[in-house]
């Protein structure tokens, strides 16, 4: 059993499902790394700390969020932007770690996306019953370029949808250790996450986190 056929943990197989035109989901590939990521991702938010941000609209995020990189992505009652500092702490955002660029630069070679060089990685965390709403993905100056997103902990069930708002959805189980790609064509999907289910997880207890690896500033 090699470590390319077999994750290691739980066993699962590696496998690259292809969804659409630019988009791919990477079942386990994640899985050798998800105990390192979750570690730097608790060390950097003792640096700049999850936090529910507001919507232009006036809403809380169920979500809480936090960053690592050269920009954070931010939201307030003002809009949705990237910036080198952390409102929250008036700092710089935690430098991405060597290991986090490296992987993101893999799998996006290996979903056919060459060169990718992300400068942000937006850190999400998944409380029982918080969930994404529909949208899409375009504060960022260079739209070719891809997403690579690691889901870590609980299970969540995405929607992919289409380039209009009311496009119709597939649904989409992610697990622990699965990592999702999308650029080219697929860029500008719409897409959410449901509400996450009540659960428990060895590697997170009762949360999903989610890693997006993006080029936001071209
Ligand atoms: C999540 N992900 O999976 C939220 N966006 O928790 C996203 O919003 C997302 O997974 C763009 C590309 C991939 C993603
Ligand atoms: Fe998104």
């Amino acid at each position: 059993m090699t470590d390319d056929l077999f994750a290691a943990v739980g066993g699962l197989p590696k496998q690259k499902e292809a969804l659409a035109d630019g988009a791919f989901l990477l079942h386990g590939y994640a899985c050798n790394q998800a105990n390192d990521f979750l570690e730097a991702v608790h060390r950097m938010a003792l640096q700049s700390p999850f936090r529910q941000m507001e919507t232009p609209g006036g809403y809380r995020m169920s979500v809480a969020m936090t960053n690592c990189g050269a920009v954070g992505w931010t939201s307030d009652r003002h809009g949705y932007r990237y910036s080198a500092i952390d409102p929250l702490t008036g700092h710089p955002w935690p430098t991405m770690p060597a290991d986090f660029q490296d992987f993101a630069r893999e799998i996006a070679a290996e979903a056919g996306f060459p060169g990718f060089s992300p400068d942000v990685c937006l850190i999400n965390r998944y409380a029982p019953g918080t969930k994404l709403s529909l949208h899409q993905d375009k504060d960022e100056v260079d739209l070719l370029a891809p997403i690579v997103s690691v889901s870590l902990g609980l299970p969540a069930i995405f929607v992919l949808g289409g380039l209009k708002r009311q496009d119709p959805g597939r649904r989409l189980g992610l697990r622990h250790g699965d990592v999702l790609v999308w650029g080219g064509p697929s860029r500008l999907r719409h897409h959410a996450v449901l509400p996450i289910k009540e659960g428990h997880h060895p590697a997170t207890g009762n949360c999903r986190i989610n890693l997006t690896f993006r080029q936001a500033r071209g």
